[in-house]
C-alpha cells in the first residue's frame, strides 16, 4: 500500500477544517494508517522543508508551520500520493479549482491550510520525521 504524509497546517486546525481534510480522504476510499496532533519545533520544521532552505519565504515558512498546533497523518492506499496532492490543489490557493482543499479553504499561498508529500520518495523522508514505524498500522 502506498503511503503519504499529509499535514493539516495550524490555519487548517484554526478554522476547524482537520474532520473535513478527513472525511475527504476517507469517502475517497484512503485510509489513515497513523493520525497525531502536535506542535512542530522549529528543527523538525527545518527538516521537513528542508530543500526550501535559503528561498525568501523559508523563514515565514518555518514559523507559520511552528505556530500552532498540527494534525500529522499517513494516508494510505492506491496512488496515496498523486491522489492526495490531487485533492489538495496546486501550492498557491489562487490557482487552485473548487473541490480541491485550497480551491474551497485557503486564499494565500504562505496559509494554504495542507501539506502533502510530493513523491513515494518524499513520503518516506517526512513520514520518519513525525512517526515511529509503530505509530504506523499497516
Ligand atoms: P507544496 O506545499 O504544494 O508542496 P512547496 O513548493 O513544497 O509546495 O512549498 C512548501 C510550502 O511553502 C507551500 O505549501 C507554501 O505554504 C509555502 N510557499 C511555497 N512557495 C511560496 C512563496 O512563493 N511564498 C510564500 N510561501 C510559499
Ligand atoms: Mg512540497
Amino acid at each position: 500500500m502506498e503511503k503519504t504524509l499529509v499535514l493539516v497546517k495550524p490555519d487548517g486546525v484554526a478554522k476547524g477544517l482537520t474532520g473535513e481534510i478527513i472525511a475527504r480522504f476517507e469517502r475517497r476510499g484512503l485510509t489513515v494508517a497513523a493520525l497525531k496532533m502536535l506542535k512542530l519545533s522549529p528543527a523538525k520544521a527545518e527538516s521537513h522543508y528542508a530543500e526550501h532552505k535559503g528561498k525568501p519565504f523559508f523563514d515565514q515558512l518555518v514559523a507559520f508551520i511552528t505556530s500552532g498546533p498540527i494534525v500529522a497523518m499517513v494516508i494510505g492506499g492506491e496512488n496515496a500520493v498523486k491522489t492526495v496532492r490531487a485533492m489538495m490543489g496546486p501550492t498557491n490557493p489562487a490557482d487552485a479549482a473548487p473541490g480541491t482543499v485550497r480551491g474551497d479553504f485557503a486564499l494565500s499561498i504562505g496559509q494554504n491550510i495542507i501539506h502533502g508529500s510530493d513523491s513515494p520518495a518524499s513520503a518516506a523522508r517526512e513520514i520518519e520525521i513525525y512517526f515511529t514505524p509503530d505509530e504506523i498500522v499497516q
